[in-house]
């Protein structure tokens, strides 16, 4: 009984992994990074604060541009996403801000700069991104610009409109 079961389990997550992505879908893996940088690649620390939420947090450096990203977005059949985060930055921050990026498989990419402003409570930002290609894959890339102190991140979320 048990391996029917597990059989049954199996064949449910194969042919859930093999569907494409419908609208409302979320496209990211731990964008909340309650399990640490599971799923996430390039720079940042994740801490935790005294309420127990993990956010990742990145040293801005002053001459070279840091980045992070989630690669394997699967965007078959989805025409049009919404990127949503929250973020924060240390009291002495200043810098130029980050570029939002979604790369194709063939290292073409759109993206959109946003100028971060010191701020030491969590501010959202959102951006529709309306596909301009086919793909059936893209990665989501956050490049931090210039600057000095910290910035911080949590809660990504990339929906399939
Ligand atoms: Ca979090």
């Amino acid at each position: 009984m048990l391996r029917i079961n597990a059989l049954s389990l199996l064949i449910v997550l194969t042919l859930g992994l093999a569907g494409t992505a419908h609208a409302g879908d979320e496209l990211l893996r731990n964008g909340d990074f309650s399990r640490g940088k599971s799923g996430w690649k390039g720079e940042g620390k994740v801490t935790e604060d005294d309420k127990e939420n993990k956010y990742i947090e990145l040293r801005v450096d002053a001459k070279d541009i840091l980045d992070f990203y989630q690669e394997d977005l699967d965007v078959k059949d989805v025409k049009d996403l919404v990127l949503t985060f929250r973020y924060k930055t240390s009291a002495d921050y200043s810098g130029r801000g980050i570029q939002l990026e979604f790369v194709r498989p063939t290292g073409g990419f759109t993206y959109r700069t946003v100028s971060i402003q010191r701020t030491p409570e969590w501010k959202s930002y959102t951006w529709n991104f309306a596909r301009t290609r086919d793909s059936d894959e893209l990665t989501l890339r956050i490049k931090i610009l210039e600057g000095d102190g910290e910035i911080m991140f949590d809660d990504f979320s990339v929906i399939a409109k």
